[in-house]
């Protein structure tokens, strides 16, 4: 059995073997003095080029997320709950700065993520000999609470909205968890590449493994046999088998000479395989996976999309435009695009909604740089209802369990603020401010949909859970800035309102 320390550093030396013993690629463009700064200081944990070892990759994808001035923050004083140190005393300030420059400008030679790295960072633990819940709880309204604020999770009851367990995750995990199709086991994928698969019952982790430099998401096929993970960097897309990590398939996302970073992949479980989008080619993929390959099928976009979601029937693909001022639909089964939905202000799709009113399906998007909703009937691709809110929101939830829709205020001086909607009215009718000054967002609910647990995103955070009829507070939790938490029914069963 490994202790704790080696089940980290272990896969992390084997992990990234080949970058330590080769030295960073230097150029004239690079300042030389701040480069042996990073090689005598940095280098030893976030990697000799600066892909990520024991701290995360500090490349300029990796960062894209930290201010500067941040940054310049945590060199001088050290991040608290992490390894990383103090230098003040150390580096003067005027070279730290310059260290900044470096590390937010593009090496002089691209970084590498190839075959031998992904198989060489793969690790197994020990695969416990039980296959029984080690808890009480109903093992299919449990939530996994991903905590960024120490890179930890919690495994919580949803009955009883007690913590059964909490676990160190990788550093900065992004995007849903998936979970097998039996709700058995839950896999993470982090910024920085790791692909982590954890046993629910038995609480433990059972392998790792890095396909990437920077990571967008994951996605599981419905029957539970294929993990694909969709990379910024490199420009790829990385099939695995569920069952130990084992790489089946590296697939570039390439067409020509061009290589695309890719913008999401997600699971279409009535189409039996998943469904990415590229950010840098104007297509969407459609892919098949098998034990030894992949079959792409390739549709062209009018536009470069972003992140997406389907209708209910997967029959149609609703996704951003690069641009940020459009949506396109397209039918995933012709491969033509049917419309073409202006919608200023960046709609935030991936978080995009559908319920069902009157005698149509509607779906609700928030817009990640205008204080509006925007509501649009699916059956002509109308928008039907526009909503002023307080502020750009991020996250929007339903359940069919509940009268209400739920989407957060998540940018500008209201981002403590949540605003419920009516489904049948199509109107705010209430909005919480849950935590004055603290900025709450992310619902999710449980599998019967009759409370809804809402983030308060911040070191000293809550989990709230209210009543999802009467919205009134049941229960705080204290918990380090949780992000996003998701429940095991809804997201096996594709439920409506939820991320898939
Ligand atoms: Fe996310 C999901 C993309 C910034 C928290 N985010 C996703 C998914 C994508 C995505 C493609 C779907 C993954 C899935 O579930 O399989 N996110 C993007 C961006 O392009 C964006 C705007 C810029 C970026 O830096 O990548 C972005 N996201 C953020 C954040 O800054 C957030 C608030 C904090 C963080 O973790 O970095 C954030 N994203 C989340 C969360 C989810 C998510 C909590 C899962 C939502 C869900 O309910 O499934």
């Amino acid at each position: 059995m490994l202790n704790p320390l080696s089940r980290w550093l272990l896969p992390l030396l084997i992990g990234n073997l080949s970058i330590l013993t080769c030295v960073a690629q230097t150029s004239t463009a690079e300042d030389s003095e701040a480069l042996q700064i990073y090689q005598d200081h940095c280098a030893g944990c976030h990697g000799a080029q600066r892909t990520g070892a024991m701290g995360p990759a500090l490349l300029p994808e990796s960062l894209a997320r930290l201010r500067k001035a941040e940054a310049l923050n945590v060199m001088l004083h050290g991040r608290v709950l992490t390894q990383m140190p103090a230098f003040a005393r150390q580096i003067p300030e005027e070279k730290l700065q310059r260290l900044i420059e470096l590390i937010y400008s593009p090496p002089a030679e691209p970084p590498r993520w190839e075959e031998k790295d992904i198989t060489q960072s793969r690790v197994s633990y020990p695969v416990p000999d039980n296959d029984k819940p080690l808890f009480s709880a109903d093992p299919q309204n449990l939530f996994i609470v991903v905590e960024l604020g120490d890179h930890s999770a919690t495994l919580l009851d949803g009955d009883k909205f007690e913590a059964i367990t909490r676990f160190k995750t990788r550093f900065a995990l992004h995007g849903g968890p998936k979970f097998s199709p039996d709700g058995r086991y839950v896999y993470f994928a982090s910024r920085d590449g790791w692909i982590s698969k954890y046993d629910i019952y038995n609480m433990t982790y059972l392998a790792e493994i890095r396909v990437g430099i920077n990571t967008r998401n994951l996605a599981i096929s419905a029957d539970g046999q294929y993990l694909i993970a969709a990379n910024y960097l490199p420009g790829n897309l990385v099939l695995l088998s569920s069952k130990d990590l084992s790489l089946i398939k590296i697939i570039p996302a390439s067409s020509g000479d061009t290589t695309s970073r890719v913008s999401a992949v997600y699971t279409a479980p009535p189409r039996h395989g998943f469904v990415a989008a590229l950010k840098d080619i104007a297509e969407v993929w459609e892919i098949t996976p098998s034990d030894t390959d992949a079959q792409i099928r390739r549709i062209p976009t009018s536009e470069y999309l972003d992140d997406f979601f389907f209708d209910q029937n997967y029959q149609y693909l609703i996704g951003s435009s690069r641009k940020g001022n459009s949506a396109q639909v397209v039918n995933l089964d012709s491969g033509n695009t049917v419309a073409d939905l202006s919608i200023e202000g960046m709609p935030h799709l991936g978080s995009g909604i559908t319920w069902k009113y009157q005698d149509t399906e509607v779906l609700m998007t928030p817009n990640l740089k205008d204080s509006r909703l925007t509501i649009i009937d699916m059956s002509n691709w109308k928008t039907i209802r526009q909503l002023d809110t307080q502020g750009p929101g991020f996250f929007t939830r339903s359940h069919d369990g509940s009268p209400y829709a739920w989407s957060d205020v998540f940018f500008g001086p209201h981002k403590d603020l949540i605003n419920i909607i009516d489904k049948k009215s199509l109107e705010i009718v209430k909005t919480l401010r849950p935590s004055p000054g603290k900025t709450s967002g992310h619902v999710e609910f449980t599998r019967d949909g009759r409370y809804a647990l809402l983030s308060i995103w911040d070191d000293d955070g809550e989990l709230i859970v209210y009543d999802s009829k009467t919205l009134e507070e049941v229960k705080r939790l204290p918990m380090k800035k949780p992000s996003g938490k998701y429940n095991v029914y809804n997201k096996t069963r594709y439920v409506r309102g939820t991320s898939h």
